[in-house]
């Protein structure tokens, strides 16, 4: 058995010295800071199907039900901080910035997120891809229009200064296809990266899912933060269990302590 310190800093190695590193995050990131995941006990689709509150379906069938949904998980995320996962990752990046091995030639750390929370901005990370929307913004079914901030409590069945039509979440629900410029620019981050952090994600839901394992199969190293074994674990190059508010400060730390 490997010991998991001499791991960590093989991995960390390979973060220090990357020249175009992506990282993808799901729910598990923000936990730490409050906010419940998916799948977790108790956690968001325990208490609601998915089918009523994260389908176009579900909205149409009711979507006062899927306002009061979203409602209340902008009401959580509202008081909810950044945690220390969230400022590790939005340092390394100011760290890229400033010192990349060779800032001329590495783009920036690209940061794909499943989360809607905004807490990875609110960190100060400023290459973030939100895979699947956000929980602050709204856009009109009918015309598109999108209208952010949306306020903490959004009048049940809002509807477009514009248009009139009814204003719907800027979430990307099931079987909707994602924004087509940031799943592009997902992909291609992700053909150009040389090393593939994940952190906090079950690796279930599709497209985003497969993007580490499209770095893997080109032989990019993909390190992996969970509590557990996912998807993932089978190709990753590390895999590090723990909190990765605990694990990530560490992982990306310019001085190993
Ligand atoms: C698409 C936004 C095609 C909304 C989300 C059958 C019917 C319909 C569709 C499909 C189908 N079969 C497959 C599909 C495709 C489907 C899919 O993949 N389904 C899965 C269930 C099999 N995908 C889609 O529908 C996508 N669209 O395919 O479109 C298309 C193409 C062209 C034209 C038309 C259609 C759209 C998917 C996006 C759905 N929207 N969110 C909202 O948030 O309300 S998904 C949502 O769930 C999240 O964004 C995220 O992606 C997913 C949850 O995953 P996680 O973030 O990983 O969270 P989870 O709780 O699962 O896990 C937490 C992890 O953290 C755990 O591993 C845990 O161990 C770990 N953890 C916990 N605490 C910590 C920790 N780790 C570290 N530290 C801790 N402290
Ligand atoms: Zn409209």
């Amino acid at each position: 058995m490997r010991d998991p310190r001499d791991l960590e800093r093989q991995a960390r190695r390979l973060l220090m010295e990357a020249r175009s590193p992506v990282i993808l995050t799901g729910a598990g990131i923000s936990a730490e800071s409050g906010i419940r995941t998916f799948r977790d006990s108790g956690g968001l689709w325990e208490q609601h199907a998915i089918d009523d509150v994260a389908t176009l379906q579900g909205f149409r069938r009711d979507p006062e039900l899927v306002w009061r949904f979203y409602n209340a998980r902008r009401r959580s995320a509202s008081t909810a901080s950044p945690n220390t996962a969230h400022r590790a990752l939005a340092h390394y990046e100011q760290r890229l910035r400033r010192y990349g091995p060779s800032s001329a030639d590495h783009g920036p750390l690209i940061l794909l997120t499943q989360n809607i929370d905004g807490l990875h901005q609110k960190a100060g990370s400023r290459h973030v891809v939100e895979l699947h929307g956000t929980l602050w913004g709204a856009r009109c079914s009918e015309c598109g229009i999108r209208t952010t901030p949306v306020p903490l409590e959004v009048p049940i069945l809002p509807s477009c200064e514009e248009c009139d039509g009814l204003l719907r979440p800027d979430v990307v629900w099931f079987g909707e296809p994602l924004d087509p410029e940031r799943i592009d620019r997902a992909l291609e981050a992700t053909d150009a990266c040389d090393v593939f952090l994940v952190v906090g994600t079950s690796a279930i839901v599709q497209p985003a899912a497969g993007l580490p394992y499209q770095a893997a199969r080109r032989g990019v190293p993909v390190i992996e933060v969970n509590l557990e074994e996912t998807p993932v674990t089978r190709y990753a190059a590390y895999s590090l269990f723990g909190k990765a508010g605990e694990i990530l400060p560490e992982l990306l730390s310019e001085q190993p302590s």
